[in-house]
């Protein structure tokens, strides 16, 4: 896998939280940019202790050897080990629904967002490409390369979008 953020950012974790994983009008807004149609449940309570919601949306794509557009589905899993304001850790599948090879692979996130202090916390992004069935060797290699470069870019206009939309949040540093 890769960490494509490891940032602090200067507001509170339960305020990062709230960006990210609510339907917060950041999230709104940085959507529409990305061109990414859908909706998402509201985060349910699990029977083993964590939260669990479901999106469904259409994403814009512009990788030439894949169509314009594909449907996918996200479900995200807030553990329980997770504290209110202190420490959440969420884990995120993604499938894409309609794109070359769709059957064999889905993308895992790790977002973590530590507090720092009362108006500082850490997020971290952590990703991988996961594989359903073994492809063959240069498939695989295929997948995993546009599915990086993909994930790359997506992630940066994350980090770079949070910035400039509240900009007393800017990065205070940057370290990968
Ligand atoms: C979520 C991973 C792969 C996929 C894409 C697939 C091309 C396949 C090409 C063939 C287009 C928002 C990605 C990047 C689309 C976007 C997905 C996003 C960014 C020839 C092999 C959507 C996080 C996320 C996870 C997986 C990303 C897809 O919140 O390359």
């Amino acid at each position: 896998g890769r960490l494509f953020v490891n940032r602090v950012f200067h507001i509170s974790a339960e305020m990062m939280f709230d960006l990210l994983f609510t339907d917060s009008s950041f999230m709104r807004r940085f959507m529409d940019i990305r061109k990414i149609i859908g909706v998402s449940t509201s985060w349910q309570r699990e029977a083993s202790g964590g939260m669990k919601r479901t999106l469904n949306y259409t994403i814009t794509i512009n990788n030439p050897l894949a169509g314009k557009f594909s449907t996918a589905t996200e479900t995200q899993t807030l553990y329980k080990e997770s504290r209110e304001g202190q420490y959440y850790m969420i884990d995120s599948e993604v499938y894409t629904h309609d794109v070359p090879y769709h059957d064999y692979f889905y993308t895992q996130n790790r977002y973590c967002i530590i507090r720092n202090s009362k108006h500082k916390c850490r997020l971290r992004i952590y990703t991988d490409v996961k594989y359903k069935k073994q492809p063959w060797g240069l498939v695989k290699s295929f997948i995993t390369k546009n599915s990086w470069s993909g994930l790359e870019d997506y992630f940066r206009h994350l980090g770079w979008y949070n910035a400039i939309y509240l900009p007393s949040i800017f990065p205070l540093h940057l370290c990968v």
